[in-house]
């Protein structure tokens, strides 16, 4: 039998593991184990409310006798503690039931964003050799039964698609549950509970391996943070696939705390401030984009929001003069964080001064959270100096998913993770986010790794190289440039077809270039690599004025 035990990614050494559990950290608890003893302790207690198209709320005791049942039908599937299932939904109820399903029997969920495309999920299921993928028949216009079909067809291991709507070819959802047997394993606290993906900066996403363990963790740590309890109303704005709306408290957090999770079909002002009003929302999380957006809308709104509590910003940098107007405008409070899915959680506090609030990205989750701020010769930095920033702690990996060489140069040797950040402390030790080293785009949160788009751009005949950047934009943050250089003598290309030929490839829809331009020579580095830095100030000083949208 498989295990979804770490074979496949480093761990914490045994000493490690043994601090956290000893600092009470790791209680031994799994996700199954803790729906079930929710659903004991208040199984009347309303746990989901999906509001389209017809409003559905689910109880903690239904949630956990539905896990139970779809569990059972898994297994009977054939689906084994420590198979891979790539789980691409939206926000809808059965995403949570599915999740739980599949943790309760050990089967691990690689959890795909419903904006990717045939690139990216062929590419999941076939790296983790994953045995099912679970879909929408439909979602936003596009049509997923179709891309199942393909993607089975190429994926040797993937023996089922289940879809929840009309199947077509495959298997509807509803028709997997079945009465609930003693389960043929017990997922143990330290096993994988699921593999979330990385924003990347390499030409493939890296698969980031939790452990039931690890991740509560930073469930119990963030609740306490943000104050998340029974009364506790979370919306679910962003894909709840995303370790934000997952984890800072997110979702996850709201279900372990016995509070009430609302998903919201979409994050704009028109479908959540009526969402927010009659479901009574307390807490939210969104990226600096989005919560623009809420502080124009709210102000004018005939919505009453006065239930709005705390409102979380992150996964991108939030302007200190965005973040002052927004308390004003929503009439409640604001908590910056700074995350990433490999683990390392900083928030600001609700009782740091306004000033803290609105100009830092806050403070690690754990006191076992190691930081350390450094230069290019991995040596500390002076207090206060900017740094990379370099992390280790009970919730932070040790390692990518079956990527060793990979793994060599994100971690350090004695396991602290290359975050990519660049960052400095305040004397209070709070971190402030001052910009980034990896080469990744963070397009309003969503990030894209510039290796992946130059590989398809390059497939082109026309095309001789090729150099994706991100450039500053007010709305977004960043929006991403690629600069293209045309073979001699080849046909000459528009921008359009550059854009055209991401988007055919089959990625998601936010990776296609914003703007494309077309250069005779890129700048260079001292050693004649190309200068990404000379190609982004290039652009922030206007001197390429050419670049099409
Ligand atoms: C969150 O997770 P990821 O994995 O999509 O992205 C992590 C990266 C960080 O390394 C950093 O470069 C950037 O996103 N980032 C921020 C930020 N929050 C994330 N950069 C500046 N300011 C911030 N506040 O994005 C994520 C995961 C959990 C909670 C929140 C965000």
């Amino acid at each position: 039998m498989n295990t979804p035990r770490t074979a496949d990614a480093p761990t914490w050494p045994a000493e490690f593991a043994e601090r956290y559990r000893a600092a009470g950290h790791w209680r031994g608890e799994t996700f199954g184990g803790v729906l079930r003893e929710r659903a004991t302790a208040h199984p009347d207690r309303v746990a989901i409310v999906d509001p389209a198209p017809v409003r559905r709320e689910w109880t903690y005791g239904e949630l956990d006798e539905r896990a139970s049942r779809l569990a059972a039908g898994f297994a009977a599937r054939g689906i084994s503690p420590g198979d891979r299932v790539v789980v691409q939904l939206p926000n809808i109820a059965e995403f949570t039931e599915v999740v739980f399903a599949l943790f309760r029997i050990g089967a691990l969920p690689v959890y795909a964003l419903p904006a990717h495309r045939e690139t990216e999920i062929a590419y999941f299921c076939s790296f983790t050799e994953a045995v099912a993928y679970v879909i929408p028949d439909r979602h936003a216009g596009f049509d997923h039964l179709a891309l199942a079909s393909k993607v089975k067809e190429r994926t040797p291991s993937l023996r089922h698609v289940f879809v929840v709507g009309s199947p077509g070819e495959h298997t509807a959802l509803s028709e997997v549950p079945c009465e609930p047997t003693a389960p043929a394993y017990e997922p143990e606290p330290h096993d994988l509970a699921f593999l979330q993906l990385s924003g990347g900066t390499t030409g493939v996403p890296k698969l980031i391996p939790r452990t039931h363990d690890d991740y509560i963790y930073s469930l119990r740590g963030s609740n306490e943070i943000c104050g998340v309890d029974g009364d506790t109303r979370f919306l679910v704005l962003l894909p709840a696939a995303h370790n934000f709306p997952m984890s800072s408290p997110g979702w996850l957090g709201a279900l372990y705390a016995g509070g009430t999770v609302v998903l919201c079909p979409s994050p704009d002002p028109a479908t959540a401030f009526p969402l927010v009003e009659r479901e009574r929302v307390t807490m939210t999380g969104m990226v600096p984009p989005l919560a623009l957006v809420w502080t124009e809308a709210a102000p004018g709104s005939v919505h009453d929001l006065s239930s709005l509590e705390l409102i979380l910003v992150g996964g991108a940098k939030y302007s200190e003069a965005a973040a002052r107007r927004l308390e004003p405008a929503l009439g409640c409070r604001l908590m910056q964080v700074f995350g990433m899915a490999e683990g390392l959680v900083n928030y600001t506090r609700l009782d740091d001064d306004h000033e803290t609030v609105v100009t830092t990205q806050g403070l690690p989750i754990s006191e076992d959270d190691e930081i350390r701020v450094v230069d290019d010769a991995d040596e500390e930095v002076p207090e206060g100096s900017f740094g990379h920033l370099l992390t280790r702690g009970p919730y932070t990996i040790r390692g990518y998913w079956r990527a060793p060489e990979h793994n060599g140069k994100a971690f350090t040797e004695d396991g602290f993770y290359r975050t990519g950040d660049i960052v400095r402390r305040t004397p209070t030790g709070h971190l402030i986010v001052e910009g980034r080293a990896k080469d990744q785009i963070n397009r309003g949160g969503e990030k894209v790794a510039p290796e992946e788009i130059e590989n398809i751009i390059l497939g082109h005949p026309s095309v001789h190289d090729v150099s994706v950047v991100g450039v500053a934009d007010e709305y977004l943050g960043e929006r991403t440039l690629a600069y293209v250089i045309l073979r001699e003598g080849a046909e000459p290309l528009k921008a359009l077809a550059v854009k055209r030929l991401v988007r055919e490839r089959g990625v998601a829809a936010y990776k296609i270039p914003d703007l494309v331009e077309f250069v005779e020579a890129f700048p260079q580095t001292g050693i004649g690599k190309v200068s990404k830095k000379g190609l982004r100030s290039d652009s922030s000083r206007g001197r390429t004025g050419s670049a099409q949208p």
